[in-house]
């Protein structure tokens, strides 16, 4: 019997190490973010990472303790964790960033001061990236008003090509599938051409019109599911649209916390996605409209869209009939007024 060990590639001893800057690294996502991206679940088992980890001072020590945990796991792929909070020493040489730390609504406060105080944060954290990141790198928004977050951020990222800036409506997308599972009584894998428009906010369009279960129209699935065209058209608007839009808050009423590992979980999967290819159908994400089916250029709205490895792009040619176009230019409208409101501070 032969007993030399067949001879094996390294992977992780030869690929490049990607380096990930996370900001609100300390946070709640920041804590659920880490352990699975430094486990090889974003960007894949062969590909080791180098982790940045941005705070302000308050957030500090809550990000230094992940990071002294981070290296109790001893993970093969993790070559090191930087904990800061100066922004250029964080985007340094990033070839991803997740942007999660935000201001969150304080009682009394404003849209509009909500706003404001995000483009505070957003605008300088864009100019940090154009300054200091790799060439190649890519920008997932979390922290909210994500949409408008994402676009301040692109507006502030001189020389960066404004489709490398992305939002996060994958979690939207993932409670839709969800969703119609449980409705369906099928696995979410069975599921295709679920679609989120608009804003990541309860204005969103959730829409099924394109969308296949094991191949044949959800639609008509639901129909014979529910009784009826009639009885599956009244669950979609009055059950499942409102249930997906409004289940961030569902999730804080029922826990007594907003959604972490979830949103976790779809911020993992849209960097997966975008990075190795959304495989057969496609997936939702928030992206800088180039004009796309009537959406106001510039503005970052959430599409259908693919990635064959090499960034997202928006499906196009899909119908919307009368009523979907009403709620994504509802969702639209709402996107339209933000970017008004912070138009002064980005020049947007
Ligand atoms: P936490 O309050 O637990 O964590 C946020 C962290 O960000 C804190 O540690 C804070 O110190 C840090 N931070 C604040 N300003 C910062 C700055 N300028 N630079 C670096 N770090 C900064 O919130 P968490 O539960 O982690 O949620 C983070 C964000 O995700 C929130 O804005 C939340 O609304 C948003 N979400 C977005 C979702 C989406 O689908 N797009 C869903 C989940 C979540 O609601």
């Amino acid at each position: 019997m032969d007993a030399t060990p067949a001879a094996s590639p390294a992977p992780t001893q030869t690929r490049t190490p990607v380096t990930v800057t996370i900001t609100g690294a300390g946070g709640q996502i920041g804590y659920a973010l880490l352990f699975r991206i430094a486990a090889g679940d974003m960007l894949g088992p062969d590909q080791p990472i180098r982790l940045r980890l941005l705070e302000i001072p308050q957030g500090m020590r809550a990000a230094e303790g992940a990071a002294l945990e981070l290296q109790d796991c001893a993970f093969p792929l993790l070559r090191d964790v930087e904990v800061t909070d100066d922004a250029a020493v964080a985007f340094a040489g990033a070839n991803r960033a997740l942007l999660v730390g935000s201001r969150p609504r304080a009682a009394g406060m404003e849209r509009s001061d909500l706003l404001a105080a995000n483009a505070g944060i957003f605008a300088p954290q864009g100019a940090a990236i154009a300054a200091n990141a790799a060439a190649d790198v890519r920008v997932l928004t979390v922290g909210n008003p994500a949409n408008t977050n994402a676009l301040i951020a692109a507006a502030a990222a001189d020389g960066i090509p404004s489709e490398r800036f992305s939002a996060l409506t994958r979690l939207d997308h993932d409670r839709a599938v969800g969703q119609l599972s449980a409705a369906l009584d099928v696995g979410p894998a069975a599921l295709q051409g679920v679609t989120i428009w608009g804003n990541h906010s309860a204005t969103q369009f959730p829409d099924v019109a394109h969308a296949t279960v094991d191949g044949a129209p959800v639609l008509a699935a639901l129909a014979e599911k529910l009784g009826g065209a009639d009885a599956a058209t009244t669950w979609l608007d009055d059950v499942f649209i409102p249930r997906v839009a409004r289940r961030g808050a569902e999730i804080i009423e029922v826990r007594g916390s907003s959604s972490v590992a979830s949103a976790a979980n779809a911020a993992i999967a849209h960097v997966r996605d975008e990075a190795l290819g959304t495989g057969p159908g496609w997936t939702s994400a928030a992206l800088v409209s180039r004009g796309e089916y009537g959406v106001p250029e510039g503005i970052v709205c959430s599409f259908p869209v693919t990635s064959d490895g090499s960034g997202y792009r928006v499906v196009e040619g899909l119908h919307l009939d009368e009523r979907a176009q009403a709620r994504l230019q509802a969702s639209v409208a709402e996107l339209v007024a933000e970017r008004e409101a912070v138009r002064e501070l980005t020049g947007a």
